[in-house]
């Protein structure tokens, strides 16, 4: 099948369309064009995949942070990138070579994902914001669909996502309409674990990710793949699968220091082994 070029996939050696950071354990991808409400290019979704490869590598990355630069999360697919693609252009492979991957790789990480949303998220930018673990948002975020006021579907995993998160019907109607959700709405909606005011959410992100980045990074990882697993199975297969993931668990370093840290009544020290 003939590739569009804004289709084809490279693993670019620096960044130009975000910023990535890592200190104190802790890895944070920015989405970096504040002047387009971070819309996603095929060079931003290139580079956020070459960062969280490269936070699976990294051993010394035990929690991702994803926020936007400016006053939004991002605005979704930079609509005049896809004004400019010729007749062979083909939507699907641009999903699958761009957004597919990007989603896959947030859902198979095995270390705690955080979407700072500092402002709005539409589009494959809420598709982003969905994939990630857990999502603070600051007061003045907003989350579109935003699909369905061009006349598409939804994509970038939000079918998949929004409706677990918030129920066929929620999902179906914000869909549908294309209506904006404010802050507090997704809070209890479901859509968000936290709201906190806009000059709060740093300092509440950073806080919660070195937390997390201070945890058993494994035994978080096992959670996420257990969770994973789950929510596609029966009981009986979840009960099975637990099983066999808690016979991981038990042989990493950090569920015998935990059990000796309880046992000696101290603080436990995790490596993330
Ligand atoms: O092949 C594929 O990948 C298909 C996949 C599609 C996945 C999708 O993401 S589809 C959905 C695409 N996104 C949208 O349709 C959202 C479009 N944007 C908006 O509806 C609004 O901008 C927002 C609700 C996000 C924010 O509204 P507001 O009033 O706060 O800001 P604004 O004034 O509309 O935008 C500010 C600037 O950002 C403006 O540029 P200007 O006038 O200052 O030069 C605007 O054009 C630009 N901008 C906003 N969103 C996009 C964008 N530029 C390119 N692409 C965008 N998505």
């Amino acid at each position: 099948m003939a590739q569009s070029p804004i289709s084809m996939m490279t693993t670019p050696t620096s960044f130009e369309t975000i910023l990535f950071d890592i200190a104190e354990g802790v890895a944070t991808i920015t989405l970096n064009r504040p002047d387009r409400l971070n819309a996603l290019t095929t060079s931003i979704s290139q580079e956020m995949l070459a960062a969280l490869k490269t936070c699976a590598r990294d051993d010394m990355v035990r929690c991702v942070v994803i926020t936007g630069a400016g006053r939004a999360f991002s605005a979704g697919q930079d609509l005049a990138e896809f004004a400019q693609v010729d007749d062979d252009f083909s939507v699907a492979d641009h999903l699958r070579h761009g957004y597919h991957r990007l989603v896959l790789a947030m859902h198979q990480l095995e270390k705690p994902i955080l979407a700072a949303v500092n402002g709005v998220a539409a589009g494959a930018g809420l598709g982003l914001a969905l994939a990630a673990d857990m999502r603070i948002a600051s007061d003045k975020a907003s989350f579109v669909t935003a699909f369905i006021g061009i006349g598409l579907a939804p994509d970038s995993g939000v079918s998949w996502h929004l409706q677990r998160l918030i129920g066929p019907a929620r999902a179906f109607e914000l869909l549908a309409t294309g209506r904006k959700v404010g802050a507090e709405e997704a809070l209890r909606l479901g859509l968000v674990n936290q709201v906190v005011p806009a000059e709060s959410l740093e300092e509440t992100v950073n806080g919660l990710a070195r937390q997390l980045a201070q945890g058993p990074t494994r035994g978080i990882g096992l959670t996420k793949r257990t969770l994973n697993k789950a929510a596609d199975m029966t009981l009986a297969q979840a009960l099975e699968y637990e099983a066999q993931i808690q016979e991981i668990a038990l042989r990493t370093r950090d569920h015998q220091e935990g059990v000796l840290a309880f046992l000696e009544k101290r603080p436990p020290k995790f490596e993330g082994r």
